[in-house]
């Protein structure tokens, strides 16, 4: 299939909008399925795995892809939760453009807003499905709604003679504006290509409606799919740097007849699908059972047959080329984020950026046997999701499992249950605070071991100041005159960096602290590289300890959307848990707060937010910066932190 018939587009939306619906019509419009599936009877092509037909709900972004008129679209499914929105953002790496779904009943949601912000932020060319036309809503209505809320530049394509419409597409380039002006109308062809230039420059937006669930303006939609959506030749620039060129930013040659370069946005390990390597190719071709050159872990490796998927369905090809969408099973050596090309030609492509995780568990296995499945299991877990992290609290000796949500989190669990057997109990979750001083000071630190056998010394101290929030660690030598020796200043900033990190009286990392290392003295015979270390470390604990310590917590920014009646309660609720309500918003239906909240306060808030607005309520959370916590909280966690370390020395 030559490239310019190709067209990959990524379906996002607020979650139930009904993408993966959307996704089912396609596919059968296009009589790539035989029977069209319901998320109901967990029946659709694309929510294929156990927990999504259990949710009736994505989780997993999923590859489909269907052949109309002679182009081939292939399609990716995201899901709508905003836990899961590291699948949007590889995704996006999949594609060259993407459709919005709005559910008509609701207009504009949470959902909607992020993923346009995302479309914005990566500049992907998109076009709008007004779906569930078949249940409620006036298009016109929800028009308005999408041109206040998201930009003025959506426009309805109804007719291509529309006098709105030719005058927006004319604005959107000067020549076509300049005949415009001059003879008021634009031939049927400088329509098409304005606007899908327009289109692709991120200028308009066009819209259309439908409903996936009766295959109404289905239709409509593939046709100005292949129309105005860029094919993986027109797409916007793909940048790389040559890796003996790190400094210089270049732009790739998108076409089938030139050097390979592909990159892995996703990896599956699934029961369904087994373990996957998900790419898409920008440039030049892959054949199966070949080998490619890995730009990113500069190796060379051998593959075996490459497959197109169809949700969990393999389809095996010969060859893939520029814009494919494709699987390799069991890489070796290639991971998630990796770039692929030819050894004489090496494209290194940007990195994808995720979200932070930020909530977090323990997690204990019910079982003795179950701990190293349980360990393993985890390892695969993370190697899929890049959102899900795994940590060993050395201080609590506690598994701490990290992700976006509550929803992420027992997802998790519940994949753990299902897909390798292991039973977990989920411990409350623990907040990352973080260690400061509010007062300046200067203490000595002094590590002297000189009795028996080789002695120990090192002497350092140090001053410590107070740094303004958000300015993390600043370490200064000001030692003249030899009263350390140089090759030993290291050795007391590496001491005190490991206090730096496990921190000084609560068992959380430092921040905020300027440290100057100002005096010290040493032994000919004695001093050592340990020594030093030593010293340091001990010289910034007493320092931490004596300096008025006091916590940070981490402050989220949330933004809640909710039907009006409920402000009242919501903001009463936002009281209870030490927030402040920043602003207010009417969006369409809706009202969203705009508040911030220790996230200590934050854990179960999708299921209080789900019963106090009986499920009409939706939240985003995002960490927004750390704030001095108050001084009884504080020295609550400080001296369990310290009773505990008393317990464990006795
Ligand atoms: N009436 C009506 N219902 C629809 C339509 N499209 C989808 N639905 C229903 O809306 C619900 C959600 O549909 P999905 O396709 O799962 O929505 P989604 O956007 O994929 O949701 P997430 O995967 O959670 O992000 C299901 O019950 C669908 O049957 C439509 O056009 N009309
Ligand atoms: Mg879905």
């Amino acid at each position: 299939m030559d490239a310019k018939n190709k067209r990959n587009i990524i379906l996002l939306g607020h979650t139930q909008s009904g993408k993966t619906t959307l996704a089912e019509s396609l596919l059968y419009f296009c009589k790539a399925t035989t029977r069209k599936g319901k998320v109901e009877d967990g029946s659709t092509v694309s929510d294929y795995s156990f927990d999504e037909i259990e949710r009736k709900s994505s989780i997993n972004l999923s590859l489909l892809f269907c052949d109309y008129q002679g182009y081939r679209i292939q399609i990716v499914d995201t899901p709508g939760y905003a836990d899961f929105c590291a699948e949007i953002v590889a995704g996006l790496r999949a594609v060259d453009a993407a459709v919005l779904v709005i559910d008509a009943s609701s207009g504009v949601q949470v959902g909607t807003e992020t993923a346009w912000q995302v479309l914005e932020e990566a500049g992907v060319p998109c076009m709008i499905f007004i779906n569930k036309m078949d249940k409620a809503g006036q298009v016109n209505n929800i028009l308005a709604e999408l041109k206040s809320s998201l930009s003025k530049n959506c426009v309805i394509i109804q007719s291509l003679e529309d006098p709105l419409l030719m005058e927006a597409i004319a604005e959107s380039d000067d020549k076509l504006l300049e005949k415009y002006l001059e003879v008021l109308k634009l031939s049927v062809d400088e329509i098409k290509t304005g606007l899908a230039q327009a289109v692709n420059k991120r200028r308009l937006f066009p819209v259309l409606a439908g409903s996936a669930l009766t295959d109404n303006g289905i239709k409509d939609l593939l046709d100005d799919i292949l129309q105005y959506l860029p094919s993986p030749l027109d797409r916007a620039p793909v940048v790389y740097t040559d890796p003996l060129k790190p400094e210089k930013d270049e732009q790739l040659v998108l076409k089938e007849d030139a050097p390979l370069s592909a990159f892995v946005f996703k990896n599956i390990s699934d029961p369904y699908v087994g373990q996957l390597a998900l790419l898409r190719v920008f440039s030049g071709k892959l054949v199966s059972g070949t080998s490619f050159y890995n730009v990113t872990k500069k190796t060379k490796e051998k593959f075996g047959q490459i497959f197109m998927l169809q949700g969990k369905e393999q389809k095996a090809v010969d060859l893939a080329s520029c814009g494919d969408i494709i699987a390799i099973a069991k890489l070796k050596d290639t991971g998630l984020g990796d770039s692929l090309s030819a050894e004489q030609h090496p494209f290194l492509l940007k990195p994808m950026v995720f979200p932070e995780a930020e909530i977090s568990a323990s997690v204990k296995s019910k079982s003795r046997e179950d701990e190293e499945k349980l360990s393993q299991a985890l390892h695969k877990l993370v190697a899929e999701d890049p959102t899900f992290k795994v940590t060993h609290d050395a201080q609590t000796k506690e598994l701490i499992i990290s992700g976006l949500g509550d929803l992420h989190l027992n997802v998790m669990i519940g994949r753990m249950k299902k897909r390798f057997g292991v039973v977990v109990e989920l411990g409350t979750p623990k907040v990352s605070y973080k260690e400061t001083i509010s007062k300046s000071l200067k203490v000595q630190g002094k590590f002297k071991r000189q009795s028996g056998g080789r002695g120990q010394y090192g002497d350092c101290w140090l001053e410590v100041a107070p740094l303004e929030r958000g300015k993390g660690i600043e370490f200064v030598d000001k030692i003249f005159g030899g009263a350390i020796p140089r090759n030993f200043i290291p050795s007391v900033e590496k001491g005190v960096r490991q206090v730096i990190t496990e921190g000084a009286v609560a068992g959380y990392p430092i921040e905020d602290i300027k440290i100057t290392l100002v005096d010290g003295s040493y032994h000919e015979v004695d001093s050592s590289d340990m020594a030093f270390q030593i010293a340091g470390a001990m010289a910034l604990r007493k320092a931490v300890s004596e300096a008025g310590p006091v916590l940070l917590e981490p402050i989220m920014d949330v933004e809640i959307s909710v039907p009006e009646e409920f402000l009242g309660a919501i903001s009463g609720d936002m009281n209870s848990r030490r927030g402040r309500i920043i602003g207010m918003e009417i969006k369409g239906k809706n009202q969203t707060i705009k508040a911030q909240a220790p996230l200590s306060e934050m854990f179960k808030y999708a299921n209080d937010l789900r019963s106090i607005t009986a499920g009409r309520g939706f939240y985003t959370m995002h960490l927004s910066h750390y704030e001095e916590m108050p001084h009884k909280s504080a020295a609550t966690i400080i001296n369990q932190y310290q009773a505990t370390k008393k317990h464990e020395e006795v």
